[in-house]
């Protein structure tokens, strides 16, 4: 029987976990290690792991060792790039998770090196196998889409506009494009290699995957800025009100609560849409956008 979306979530992380921490030890003789270790389980909704395992479970019966470290390794970037994001030469944020951030307990030093650290981490999962496990050619190309998602021309990218827009007006399209880059692509990315390992290659899945991805990571971003605004510190495990305090652009401040609101309605039906070309084997992939523009943190 079909679980329910949490229940998923949650078996999500127990199977990245479990590989997680085979990967990075317990050792507490290296605040490396321990800083690293804070910052990957400290209660992470697993999301991106998620839509992983949820899009190759389109195209694949069993899950494949090439989907498990697709999975892995879209968690390693995310959790390296949220310990950046919290650095005071960022956002300078003192709460994550409900918990002090990564530098507040361990200094800054030692964080931006855990945050390089889980980056390294994660292409090492992508590469470091034997060829019988997963060919070296699907490797090559998880490595690269990876890359691309997390580098200059993806999150990295979206970051730097980011920091450039404190203080700044932008408009639709401009904050779009940030979104895009900065949130949308590592979410892009996730449902792109969960295809790529499970062994999808129909270029009308492909495409239809590409317009869910499109629409529901930036609905991602869109939620996020209307916590921002309606939610509290205690139910978001960090800040409310933070991007307000940076006088950063966000939907809220460009559409107005209802209108952003609004948006995020048009942007689920977007995603909804585009899986009906799958119709009820992608219940699983419907649910977690489901979840994803109705999280409360
Ligand atoms: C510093 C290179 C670098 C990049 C940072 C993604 C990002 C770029 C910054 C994170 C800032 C932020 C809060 C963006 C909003 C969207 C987002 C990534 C929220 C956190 O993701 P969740 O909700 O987090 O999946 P959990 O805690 O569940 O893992």
């Amino acid at each position: 029987m079909a679980v329910d979306t949490p229940t998923y979530l949650a078996n999500c992380q127990a199977l990245v976990d479990t590989r997680l921490k085979q990967l990075l030890p317990e050792r507490l003789d290296s605040s490396l290690y321990q800083a690293m270790r804070y910052s990957l389980f400290n209660g992470g909704k697993r999301i991106r792991p998620a839509l992983c395992y949820a899009t190759a479970e389109l195209f694949e019966p069993a899950t494949s060792e090439a989907t498990h470290r697709s999975a892995c390794a879209v968690e390693l970037i995310h959790a390296y790039s949220l310990i950046h994001d919290d650095l005071p030469a960022m956002d300078n944020d003192d709460l994550r998770r409900g918990k002090p951030t990564c530098h507040i307990v361990f200094g800054e030093a030692t964080a931006i090196l855990a945050g390089d650290g889980l980056q390294a981490l994660a292409f090492e999962v992508l590469g470091g196998h034997s060829d019988d496990q997963v060919p070296a050619a699907i490797s090559l190309q998880l490595v690269r889409l990876l890359a691309s998602a997390a580098g200059p021309a993806g999150m990295v990218g979206g970051q730097a506009l980011d920091l450039d827009a404190v203080d700044r007006q932008l408009d639709l399209a401009a904050l779009q494009a940030m979104h895009n880059a900065k949130t949308g692509a590592l979410i892009n990315a996730s449902i792109r290699m969960g295809a790529l390992a499970a062994g999808a290659t129909d270029q009308t899945d492909l495409n239809a995957l590409a317009r869910f991805s499109a629409a529901i990571g930036l609905a991602f971003q869109v939620q996020d800025d209307i916590l921002d605004v309606e939610s509290s510190t205690d139910a978001l495990g960090k800040r409310q009100g933070a991007d307000q305090a940076l006088n950063k652009p966000t939907y809220t401040s460009l559409l107005g609560l209802a209108g952003a609101k609004a948006r995020l309605a048009e942007l689920h039906d977007c995603a909804t849409a585009a899986l009906e070309h799958f119709g009820a084997r992608a219940t699983r992939l419907t649910d977690l956008g489901n979840f994803i523009v109705s999280r409360n943190h």
